[in-house]
């Protein structure tokens, strides 16, 4: 596939925005998406082709805008639908695409279809939602958990049923085999693709629909005492079900009622059940998020094994996608350390697929230690002792020396790191060896070479803590050497034949240096070869 046939959400990089931590216009200490709009040269800068918002909707936001309280409009903490508008036409002037995040799973309790559906059991919108009596025994219908700790049903006094929350008791489940649920929610993606969203994150999508009967999950016989509560079971009814799909089609065909709308699904999944959300002839979703790079262990072996697997696996007619990091858990450089961010960095943006960089990855920026008395996410206390709560990956974003580095003048949601005075954009951008510096060369890089974009990809036999692999065009080879250990290494180059030279580093200070035979790695240290 030539680059020039590739569409462009397969030729692109995205980047999540958490629009709370993003630039605040207003001084109210939360982003808001005119601070968005005032950022858009920045991505324009760094080369990014898409951005993709997490929820804007009015929310109470218990769960920080995953909890809707309704699905047509804009919450003022973050401006207005001119706002919005102002933003796409900024973004589309600037050749950036927008993706809306949309939460088709469950509402905000405060949505004024669950009012009503609480009101009585013969109220018209009963059946939008999963309501159930209790067991003889008076206790839930059943032993499903919520993915955030405790019983998946809460009990209604009013109406004397329990009702299902896959998250927090605040985010009671939609019921999508109700054709009416189903008919308002597609509307509501008619309205922002009217508006001129380029497409949709559908989140925690592979829970969509349950099991009829409500059959008692399975014990999960992985679980162990220090696992988070809610991997005691395995959600084999509430969960990843067959029946998903004819919904999922469906959502296709109304993004089809347009031109060229990309649907990413958030699918926490094994790689062979991912694969299934493609759709038989790729009809369904263009791009199963893929978390497998995060959630595998970082080292060579898992890596190699992960990106084999997924490459191996993926249909022909599909178009491979890569995550390392986003809003719900701990950022690169404190999962895997400074140093090897910077590897991560250029794995991701060299692999074959559509990378998804999560905002301010590229300053290396780390988890932002949060004092108790600060915490703002509730699955901290819902499951605590198990670093549940995900406010350390979501601090403002660091724009320079400034005060709460330039992101409000006023006091921010969530503190900034204590070394935004050298850990921001201004002064990275200033740095020639910086990690923004880096990235910023790497993303030029991919942009300027095919080979990078839509090249094959094959895997050069490594071993120790090296991932190596190629991207071949038809005019244009190029070597991928990573060190994801903290020992130097030397790769062998007999085998593969070939030699070249050095056009970029992870610490950009080898460039223009020839390689044949062999090639040498510095701990932590990865390399792209431009072979002859
Ligand atoms: O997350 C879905 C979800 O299940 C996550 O909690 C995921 O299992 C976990 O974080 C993996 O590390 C989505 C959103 O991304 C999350 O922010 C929301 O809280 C959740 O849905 C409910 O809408
Ligand atoms: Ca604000």
């Amino acid at each position: 596939m030539a680059i020039d046939n590739l569409l462009w959400w397969q030729r692109g990089i995205i980047y999540q925005i958490y629009p709370r931590s993003f630039r605040d216009s207003n001084g109210d200490g939360i982003g808001d998406l005119p601070g968005i709009t005032s950022k858009l040269d920045y991505l324009g800068w760094l080369g990014i082709d898409a951005i993709w918002l997490s929820p804007i909707c009015p929310s109470p936001m218990v769960d920080f805008g995953y909890d809707v309280s309704n699905y047509t409009d804009v919450d003022p903490i973050f401006g207005t639908l001119d706002d919005f508008d102002e933003m796409v036409r900024e973004a589309h002037r600037r050749d950036i695409r927008v993706i809306f995040d949309f939460v088709p799973n469950h509402t905000s309790d405060q949505h004024p279809w669950f009012i009503e559906s609480r009101k009585s059991r013969d109220n018209p919108k009963r059946d939008w939602y999963i309501w159930h009596d209790a067991r003889p025994d008076g206790s839930p219908p059943n032993n499903w958990v919520s993915s955030f700790g405790g019983s998946g049903w809460t009990w209604d006094e009013q109406t004397q049923q329990f009702y299902f929350h896959e998250f927090f008791e605040q985010q009671p489940d939609l019921n999508w085999r109700n054709p009416e649920v189903r008919a308002a929610m597609y509307d509501a993606l008619r309205f922002w693709l009217d508006r001129g969203v380029d497409g949709f994150r559908l989140d925690a999508v592979w829970f969509l629909m349950k099991d009829e009967r409500l059959r008692d999950n399975p014990p999960n016989p992985e679980y162990s005492g220090d696992m988070s509560p809610n991997k005691k079971l395995i959600a084999a009814y509430n969960s990843d079900r067959n029946d998903m799909f004819t919904v999922l089609r469906e959502m296709r065909d109304v993004a089809n009622e347009y031109d060229d709308r990309l649907l990413i699904g958030e699918l926490y999944l094994p790689i062979d059940r991912l694969m299934a959300y493609y759709g038989p002839t790729g009809d369904i979703l263009q791009m199963p998020h893929n978390f497998h790079l995060l959630r595998q262990s970082w080292d060579a072996v898992h890596i190699r094994a992960t990106i084999d697997l997924y490459a191996g696996r993926l249909p022909d007619f599909a178009w491979p996608n890569w995550v390392l990091s986003n809003h719900d858990n701990p950022r690169m450089a404190s999962r895997i350390g400074p140093g090897q961010a910077r590897v991560a960095a250029m794995l991701l943006l060299t692999l074959r697929g559509t990378p998804t960089l999560y905002y301010a990855d590229e300053l290396g920026l780390p988890d932002v230690d949060i004092p108790s008395e600060h915490i703002q996410d509730p699955e901290e206390h819902t499951m605590p002792g198990h670093h549940a709560g995900r406010d350390p990956e979501r601090t403002p974003m660091q724009w320079d020396a400034s005060p709460h580095a330039g992101f409000t003048s006023g006091t921010p949601w969530l503190p900034v790191s204590h070394d935004y005075t050298t850990l921001n954009v201004e002064h990275q951008k200033n740095d020639p060896h910086s990690m923004l510096t880096m990235q910023h060369r790497l993303i030029a890089l991919r942009r300027s070479e095919p080979a990078l974009t839509d090249g094959l990809y094959a895997p050069v036999l490594s071993d120790g803590d090296l991932v190596a692999y190629t991207r071949e065009s038809s005019d244009r080879s190029f070597l991928m050497v990573l060190n994801l250990g903290s020992n130097s290494q030397e790769l062998s180059l007999t085998r593969l034949g070939r030699q070249g030279r050095i056009v970029l580093n992870t610490r950009l200070d080898r460039e223009g240096e020839a390689v044949s035979g062999s090639i040498a790695l510095r701990g932590d240290e990865g390399v792209v070869v431009r072979l002859d």
